[in-house]
């Protein structure tokens, strides 16, 4: 087997996953158990030390994290992944800056929202209270969450003269952006996003992959679409 994934369900591991199907390109899945939005716990940094995932073990053994640069290896190595029957980068310098941008100002911007006591230290004086460290937590989890929005409204604007991201056709960076978009909570003025989150999330290949990491958002948010 060349690749084997490692990824919680429901993690960001869904957009390696779902690429390698849609590709065809033959991976062993290792799920790691653990709730998410939480911490991953020990077993995962026997295979990163950042204590995240998605983690890929190339064949030789050597692993890669970092999602953009998962997706940019396998652009490089896998042909289906840039022209495959489902897949297609017909614009690789797009393909790198919209894979970067996904990974930088979203997904980053995402873990803010959700992991904000990391990016939070609390102010040293006498009149400092838990009730202001829970004022100043909400206070960076809505700029997070505000952030997050004008980067997908930018990425929207910047990308207007295609159907998807890069082209008239699927590629990695959609499904990427599907999951980002998935857990992002601020839908209603994201046309484009919401038209290829649909696309990845029932694409034929990409849903069983979709449901089995995603179904309880599906239920909770996709009504509204
Ligand atoms: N920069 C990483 C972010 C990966 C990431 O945040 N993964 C989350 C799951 S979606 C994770 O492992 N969270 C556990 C933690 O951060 O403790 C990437 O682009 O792959």
């Amino acid at each position: 087997m060349a690749y084997r994934l490692y990824n919680r369900l429901g993690s960001g591991g869904f957009v390696i996953q779902a690429t390698l199907a849609a590709a065809n390109i033959e991976h062993d899945y290792e799920p790691i158990a653990s709730l998410p939005n939480r911490p991953l716990g020990a077993q995962i940094e026997s295979f990163n030390k950042w204590g995240q995932v998605p983690v890929l073990e190339l064949a030789n053994g050597e692993r890669i994290t970092e999602t953009a640069a998962i997706l940019a290896h396998l652009s490089y190595e896998e042909p289906d992944l840039r022209h495959g029957p489902i897949l297609w980068i017909d614009d690789h310098p797009q393909f790198l800056r919209w894979s970067v941008f996904l990974a930088v100002n979203i997904y980053e911007g995402i873990l803010r929202r959700n992991y904000t006591h990391r990016y939070f230290s609390p102010l040293i004086d006498a009149e400092h209270s838990e009730i202001d460290d829970e004022w100043a937590q909400e206070g960076i989890r809505k700029a997070a969450q505000d952030r997050v929005h004008k980067a997908f409204l930018c990425l929207e604007k910047e990308t207007a003269h295609s159907a998807f991201l890069l082209s008239d056709r699927m590629s990695a960076c959609d499904i990427f952006l599907a999951m980002l978009y998935a857990w992002h909570n601020q839908k209603p003025d994201l046309p484009k996003s919401t038209w290829i989150t649909t696309q990845v999330a029932t694409h034929p290949i990409i849903r069983p992959i979709w449901e089995q990491n995603f179904h309880d958002r599906l239920d909770v948010k996709w009504h509204k679409l």
